[in-house]
């Protein structure tokens, strides 16, 4: 997968990407990202790439040149992908988003930052992303989540179980452990313990509803559950 990726704060993208998962996914040539420095494309001697809004009001406003002329570059460089725009205003991403994205050749991240941008940059955008309901200073971050997500279901760059994880599935994941048997007064499960692996697979699905329903009960009442998977969440529901 080829990833292009506008930002007005290269230096704010480049860390993540020299770390973990994603420099592997880069190291295996699964992955090639470049970032394009809007700044270069800015107006003049001086580089400008935004400017106070028409109709006055506070703050400033990214102007559309610079993107329209990375894009232009981008295209020029072969191909055009497909262009998402970063915005609170987006459609909010979700593992579903990440799954279809994944299966993309080539994606161009386009991060606004500022009070926001002038409104004919929308027009270059295929999708607009936003990444939840909270306030962030730009779109770099949710640049960088959506490429976490995207390229860890790229096929080969982590193992195929890890990728179709249980939240792929639409529950919340069991409880773990690890050694030691107990620590601190906490002890592990005994049915964890017993080798019993009938058991254990029943334990383990019913702790992921138990926990889904009272953490996430959003996510059952949008899915049918099987009649086994009923039983046990009626099990957690007569004990404590
Ligand atoms: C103070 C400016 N706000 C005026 C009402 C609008 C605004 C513009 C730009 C608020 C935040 C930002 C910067 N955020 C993003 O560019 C962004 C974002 C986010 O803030 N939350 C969740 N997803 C995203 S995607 C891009």
């Amino acid at each position: 997968m080829r990833v292009d990726l506008l930002t007005l704060f290269p230096e704010a993208v480049r860390g993540p990407l020299e770390a973990s998962i994603l420099r592997r996914a880069v190291g295996k040539g699964l992955l090639e990202v470049r970032i394009w420095d809007l700044r270069s494309f800015g107006l003049g001697r001086h580089r400008i790439t935004d400017d106070t809004p028409f109709g006055g009001g506070g703050g400033m406003v990214l102007r559309p040149e610079p993107v329209y002329e990375a894009v232009d570059a981008i295209t020029r460089q072969g191909g055009r992908g497909r262009i998402l725009l970063f915005t609170p205003q987006g459609r909010p991403f979700d593992q579903v988003a990440a799954r279809r994205l994944s299966r993309r050749e080539h994606l161009v991240l386009v991060c606004g930052h500022y009070e926001g941008f002038d409104e004919r940059i929308r027009a270059l955008a295929d999708e607009e992303v936003s990444i939840g309901d909270y306030v962030l200073t730009g779109g770099e971050l949710p640049a960088l989540v959506v490429l976490d997500a995207v390229t860890r279901l790229v096929p080969g760059v982590i193992g195929p179980a890890a990728a179709e994880d249980s939240f792929a599935e639409g529950i919340l994941e069991w409880p773990q452990y690890t050694r030691p048997r107990e620590y601190r007064g906490m002890a592990v499960p005994e049915v964890l313990l017993s080798g019993d692996h009938g058991r254990i697979r029943l334990w383990r699905r019913r702790e992921a509803l138990r926990r889904t329903a009272e953490r996430r009960p959003d996510l059952l009442e949008s899915r049918e559950l099987n009649a086994e998977d009923r039983k046990l969440l009626q099990e957690t529901q007569r004990r404590p």
